[in-house]
């Protein structure tokens, strides 16, 4: 099969082309390298040390052959989302090139404004891109969990769920009930994709993903495996990597108010075995199909607790500091999603969050002194509620 992966150089991008190459597919790689700008803007670097891209699909190439191309562009370009498209002919496209964070997206109006463009306008720039010349891809988006909101009081169903109202019934997508400006650009993208797929009979699968978590690869030997990045500054680094970063230099846990704020989780090895699968298996009876992608619940405290015990047995004696939330989050909540189709396909977790939690303190041990050099980058400034106005770009590259 030809796999397009969008944001090829990102966390998930890397360690999946590596997966799908190491599977027998051809991969087709872009990337603006966005990712590694926006980091060093917070101050910070990968924890762990990554290759230039040359130097990445030079190496690739001496285990895979030419069955990797990499092309470096903005999505934002519908010239260069139109060429890529037509030049990998892909049975499928895995959209993975976003500003994927939700404290960048509330710095200020331009990082707000540049996540919207950034997301909004690739993404449709590939629905367009589809619908033009290759109109039998599938589409597999990246979206998440954070779509539907944290609170809404009632189960999370998986997109669509069964209505009644003033004694008719329908089915009908959840309502979306995001809680930052990333997380709104994904509903919007979520909007944009369903409505391609009932206009013009486009194939996807809009993927709502729990936070993911981990460094890990099972089944490629390490010999050929080249890590993927691996983020823990206030913005780019999700919180279990952060806790576990933290332990590893003596930093207390940064746990937000009391820690009750409870999400789906799951680990980058899950995260990859399950984007294979639905590569493998597309929508067969649906154009738009909508997917719950994670693995277990935890609260914020939980994890905190679990790092704090794997951490103290390694003799790291964690700390776990409760510390004022600067998000707008609610102290604590009911929280409770489907996750059955993903199940349904084959999908099971390779390991336990423990056993993870275990890999992760021990591949971060040796890059200790990289995660104390940017240590400044762990303290969050990013708030919520205090924004303040800056110039507005309307420039479709990073700010
Ligand atoms: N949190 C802490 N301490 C920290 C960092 C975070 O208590 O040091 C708390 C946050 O307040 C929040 C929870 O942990 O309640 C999750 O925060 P996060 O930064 O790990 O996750 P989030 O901002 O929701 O976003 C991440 C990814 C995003 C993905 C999303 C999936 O950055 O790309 O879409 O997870 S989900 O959360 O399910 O929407």
């Amino acid at each position: 099969m030809n796999i397009l992966i969008l944001g090829i150089d990102g966390y998930i991008g890397w360690a999946l082309a590596q997966k799908q190459l190491y599977l027998g597919n051809k991969v087709f790689g872009i990337d603006n390298f966005s990712r590694r700008e926006t980091v060093k803007e917070m101050g910070s670097d990968s924890a762990i040390p990554i290759e230039t891209m040359n130097k990445r699909i030079s190496k690739i190439k001496e285990v895979y052959g030419n069955r990797i191309e990499f092309f470096e562009g903005d999505l934002t370009y519908s010239t260069f989302a139109n060429d890529i498209v037509k030049k990998s002919c892909p049975d499928a496209i895995v959209h993975l090139a976003e500003q994927p964070s939700a404290p960048y997206s509330m710095i200020d109006q331009k990082h707000c404004i540049y996540t919207h463009q950034n997301n909004v306008i690739g993404n449709l720039n590939i629905i367009y891109a589809m619908k033009n010349f290759s109109p039998n891809s599938h589409l597999i988006k990246l979206g998440t969990m954070g779509e539907y909101g944290y609170d809404p009081g009632f189960v999370i169903p998986e997109g669509f769920f069964e209505i009644e109202y003033l004694g008719r019934k329908a089915t009908v997508p959840y309502p979306k009930m995001a809680g930052s400006w990333y997380h709104w650009t994904k509903v919007h993208d979520s909007n944009n994709i369903m409505f391609a797929c009932k206009t013009w009979g486009l194939k996807s699968t809009d993927i709502m993903q729990g936070i993911v978590y981990g460094t890990r690869l099972k089944d490629i030997p390490s010999y050929i495996y080249q890590p993927t990045r691996f983020d823990f500054d206030e913005a780019f680094g999700t919180v279990l990597n952060r806790f576990c970063s933290e332990a590893v230099i003596g930093h207390d846990l940064t746990v937000h108010g009391a820690g009750g704020q409870t999400r789906g989780f799951l680990a980058l090895e899950d995260s990859i075995q399950c984007i294979s699968l639905l590569i493998e298996k597309p929508p067969e009876n649906e154009n738009y199909r909508v997917v719950n992608q994670f693995d277990e619940q935890y609260s914020v405290k939980d994890l905190a607790n679990k790092v704090k015990s794997i951490g103290d047995k390694k003799g790291l004696d964690v700390t776990i500091a409760n510390t004022e939330n600067p998000r707008k989050e609610k102290e604590s909540h009911y929280y409770k999603a489907d996750h059955k189709k993903l199940r349904d396909l084959g999908f099971k977790a390779t390991r336990t969050i423990e056993e993870e939690i275990e890999y992760v303190l021990e591949d971060l041990h040796p890059h200790k002194d990289r995660i104390l050099k940017n240590k400044q980058a762990i303290i969050k400034k990013i708030k919520w509620n205090s924004q303040v106005s800056s110039l507005i770009s309307l420039n479709p590259s990073t700010p």
